[in-house]
């Protein structure tokens, strides 16, 4: 029988060949959806965090830990969406330029897909230029959303949104940020309209800016 300890588990030891199985197994055995991905892989990815921290693990077992959470998030993925429309407007996503972690904006990708939106997804270390060339081509763009998941990289959050801000188009999106070095505090201080803790948050605040709650 499957258990959401069995997905952390997993995903803590990087087994992403075999976090995809378990995570169906916990599904079968009834698991509920959210928590297989906040006890069996957020939880279990902070602890990789500490790990890391204390020095007891080093970047390529961040990275095979991120692999699994990944495998394990793609089975998930049809339970936890709802099958978006796109009917609440275009939001461009990305992560800011210098940062490589994408786990965090993939689920807020995902939710935000799920609650109507058509997200165009720029990926990881997106500089400045290339979120408002996207913008260029789809001028109906309602909002843009961007990750930052290092302190060393909240400038680069700081710099992506007064570039935005210099752009003639400010005044027709509006601009929300999270990721786990952010605070509100924060997002008032770079001029940002939004901010949100986690990836269901930000699926609600996207709503309310796009005038859609
Ligand atoms: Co990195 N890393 N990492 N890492 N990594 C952290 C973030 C760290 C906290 C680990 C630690 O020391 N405890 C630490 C940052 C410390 C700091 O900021 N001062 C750290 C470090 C130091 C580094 C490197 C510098 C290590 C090195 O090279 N020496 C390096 C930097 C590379 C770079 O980006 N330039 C690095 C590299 C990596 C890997 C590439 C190996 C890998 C990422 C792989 C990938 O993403 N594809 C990795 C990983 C896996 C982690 C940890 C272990 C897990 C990150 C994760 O996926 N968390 C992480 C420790 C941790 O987070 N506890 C760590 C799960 C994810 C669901 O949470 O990303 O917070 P999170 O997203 C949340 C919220 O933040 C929020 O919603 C999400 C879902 O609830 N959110 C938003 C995110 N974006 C949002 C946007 C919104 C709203 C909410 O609106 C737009």
């Amino acid at each position: 029988m499957g258990s959401i300890n069995e997905v952390a588990e997993l995903v803590e030891k990087g087994k992403a060949k075999l976090v995809g199985a378990a995570v169906q197994d916990a599904l079968d055995s009834g698991c509920d959806p959210t928590e297989i991905l906040n006890k069996g892989m957020i939880d279990a990815m902070a602890i990789v965090g500490e790990k890391f921290k204390n020095g007891e693990i080093f970047v390529p077992e961040m990275l095979v830990a991120a692999r699994a959470m990944k495998k394990g998030v793609e089975v998930l993925k049809p339970h936890l969406s709802s099958g978006s429309t796109g009917s609440n407007g275009k939001l461009i996503l990305a992560t800011v330029a210098g940062d490589l972690h994408d786990i965090g904006k993939n689920l807020v990708g995902m939710m935000i897909e799920s609650a109507g939106f058509e997200v165009i997804d720029l990926g990881v270390d997106v500089p400045a230029s290339k979120i408002i060339e996207c913008y260029r081509e789809n001028p109906d763009t309602k909002i843009i959303a961007l990750s930052a998941l290092l302190t060393t990289t909240m400038p680069s959050l700081k710099d992506t949104v007064a570039a935005i801000a210099a752009e003639d188009f400010r005044k027709d999106i509006k601009i929300m940020v999270g990721g786990a070095p952010i605070t509100q505090e924060f997002a008032d201080e770079i001029g940002a309209d939004g901010y949100s803790e986690d990836a269901a948050s930000a699926a609600t605040l996207a709503k309310k800016l796009a005038g859609a709650a």
